[in-house]
């Protein structure tokens, strides 16, 4: 038996569960790792410039790719502490990433040693499992574990934390004789099935809720073909936004309080039955559980058991991974459609495809400072059906969700329950790692981008090319809206005279300069007509020099996005589109031109 320190086991093991990439920061605990990877030299790193980021960077690297496990590391003491919200917003979307910290050695765990900290206990209730491993010859075993936990069932983020000397203890290891564990995944039954199948057939208003879960199972293909066999309507969940192509004609909306459309609330609230999969009735997605709930029945179908039933009682729960359900789904489907039992669903369809027609937002505003709505107008004139959109948080991300477009799954990649402020810029990065072809564009409003910004030397240094739309209101504009509640504006203006950039008019910090100074090109817009000049040229800029791209759109100071505290409440603040002329890149007006008004 080959003999190794173990933390060469470790590197050994990462590569054989497919690991090519990891993102981090070094630091002395962790320099054992470090040393293991050189000498390995199959694994690319790269080096965050904030710690948290590189938790993020994970985040966007696993969330591109089906089978992608994304890697952070650090010490354990500041580094694994500002890499916790990063399991967190990974084990909150269900997300696996793998959190490798170097801990103080052992023998000093108790003696308040430098930079010593439980990151284990105080990871524990964002990870699926957070452990510090404390025999050398268990490391293999605690990696083993990882994987295995990170795959099965609802996935999620491990942190395993090193102590130096059992990093550097010698243990006998054989890399051949090492296999992956079988990944477990429960499985819905036919009676299962066909229960569901036939209480599908007793409605007469059926919709699909598609979730996430459709989309960490790289079941889309299949939840397309079911929702077609069946005829139902589906309205994807933040999370599982790409599931079913935007200009599906079966696509009938986003629902919610912030990132859904007029007609996706409207269609959920004409339902008589909703057929969950693997969603997890989000809160922003239900909002007030009794109008969500009121006349219609539930069929909740999830991989996780102990999710059945957490927000409300279904009609019927089933415990089962999303592509065992609808691979099942369908064929029971094609046999009730080969035996004549399907029931027509014709006039439903058209009745959530007309509201996709006519219940619309405008976007098309020609003042200036310009108005947020424009901004998506022009993305989706600039921006084609490949791209892989990238945003967290705030008045951009909920505008970004009610007038984008998206027609893949993985390509739209949010961090959806927790939204931590920062994550956009380095997740798009872990983004480019993974899919160095892609078009990746990121939204952000300026706090949420002022936030990690100085990941943008990542981005220059290791040649990431993306472009970062930066919709700029100089405020926290989420919070700004929200505390019209309390009749204030406290703590949420960003405006400051810049002695330095008088040019951006009180706006505060000069991104720009910021971002030039970061190595990375940068172009600022403040008339509606110059937007899509802008995202052309940028993209012109980031495919000659492959760094990332900057544009910087100064909006108005106060617009207020469409929300609500109910699904049925949703306050409109801007005048309704009317005409096509309104509303131009809209999903029916882009791929039907039939766009039909109620005047
Ligand atoms: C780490 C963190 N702290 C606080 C918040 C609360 N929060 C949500 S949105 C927001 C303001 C966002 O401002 P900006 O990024 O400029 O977006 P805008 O709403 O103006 O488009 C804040 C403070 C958060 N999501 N994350
Ligand atoms: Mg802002």
């Amino acid at each position: 038996m080959p003999r190794m320190k173990a933390i060469a086991a470790a590197v050994q093991i990462l590569q054989r569960e497919g690991v090519r990439h990891a993102f981090g920061v070094p630091g002395a605990a962790i320099n054992p790792f470090y040393a293991a990877l050189r000498e390995r030299g199959t694994i690319d790193h790269v080096l965050a410039r904030h710690v948290e980021a590189a938790a993020h960077m994970a985040e966007g690297y696993t969330r591109t790719r089906v089978g992608n496990i994304g890697v952070c590391v650090g010490t354990s003491g500041p580094a694994g502490t500002d890499m916790i919200t990063g399991l967190y917003s990974a084990a909150a979307d269900s997300i696996p990433i793998l959190c490798i910290t170097g801990q103080a050695p052992t023998a000093r765990l108790h003696k308040e040693d430098f930079q010593a900290v439980d990151i284990a206990a105080i990871a524990k209730p964002v990870a699926k499992l957070a452990t510090t491993v404390l025999e050398p010859a268990q490391v293999p075993g605690a990696f083993q574990q990882a994987f295995d936990l990170m795959r099965s069932g609802r996935p999620g983020p491990v942190l395993i934390d090193l102590p130096f000397d059992v990093q550097m203890a010698e243990i006998a290891f054989d890399i051949d004789t090492y296999e992956p564990l079988p990944v477990h995944k429960p499985a819905a039954t036919r009676p299962q099935i066909d229960k569901a199948l036939d209480m599908l057939a007793a409605a007469e208003r059926p919709l699909i809720v598609a979730g996430g879960g459709i989309i960490n199972a790289d079941a889309a293909d299949l939840l397309v073909e079911f929702a077609e066999l069946v005829d139902v309507p589906v309205i994807p969940t933040l999370m599982g936004w790409g599931a079913i192509p935007d200009d599906h004609r079966l696509m009938a909306g986003m629902a919610g309080l912030q990132t859904a459309q007029r007609y996706g609330n409207t269609n959920l609230l004409a339902s008589d039955l909703v057929l969950g999969i693997g969603n997890r009735w989000a809160n922003r997605h239900t909002g007030g559980l009794a109008t969500y709930t009121r006349g219609r029945r539930f069929i909740h179908v999830d991989i996780e058991p102990t999710q059945i039933g957490r927000v409300f009682a279904p009609d019927l729960g089933i415990v089962s991974d999303a592509e065992a359900a609808l691979r099942l789904f369908a064929e029971a489907a094609r046999e009730r459609r080969d035996a004549g039992w399907l029931p027509d669903r014709g006039e439903w369809v058209e009745q959530c495809a007309e509201r996709k027609r006519t219940m619309l937002r405008r976007t098309h505003f020609d003042d200036t400072p310009i108005k947020p709505q424009r901004v998506y107008e022009e993305m989706n004139r600039a921006f084609g059906r490949d791209t892989r959109y990238v945003s967290t948080i705030g008045l951009s991300q909920i505008a970004g969700g009610q007038f984008l477009h998206v027609y893949r799954p993985r390509h739209w990649i949010n961090a959806g329950q927790a939204g931590p402020l920062g994550w956009t810029l380095p997740a798009a990065l872990g983004v480019c790692v993974a899919d160095p072809e892609a078009t990746v564009v990121a939204l952000s409003g300026d706090y949420d981008f002022q936030f990690l910004i100085e990941e943008l030397a990542v981005g220059a240094q290791f040649n990431l090319p993306y472009i970062h739309v930066l919709v700029n209101n100089s405020y926290l504009g989420l919070i700004r809206q929200a505390q019209r509640a309390f009749d204030i504006d406290y703590c949420v203006q960003l405006s400051f005279d810049n002695v330095n950039s008088p040019e951006v008019g009180g706006y505060g910090v000069d991104h720009v300069k910021v971002a030039e100074g970061m190595g990375c090109k940068a172009l600022r817009v403040s008339e509606p007509t110059e937007i899509l000049p802008a995202l052309e040229e940028a993209k012109k800029l980031m495919a000659q020099h492959r760094v990332p791209v900057v544009v910087e759109i100064i909006l108005e100071r106060i617009t207020n996005i469409s929300m609500g505290t109910e699904i049925d409440n949703i306050v409109e603040f801007e005048e309704l589109a009317t005409r096509g002329e309104d509303a131009p890149t809209a999903i029916s007006a882009l791929n039907l031109d039939e766009m039909q008004f109620l005047d």
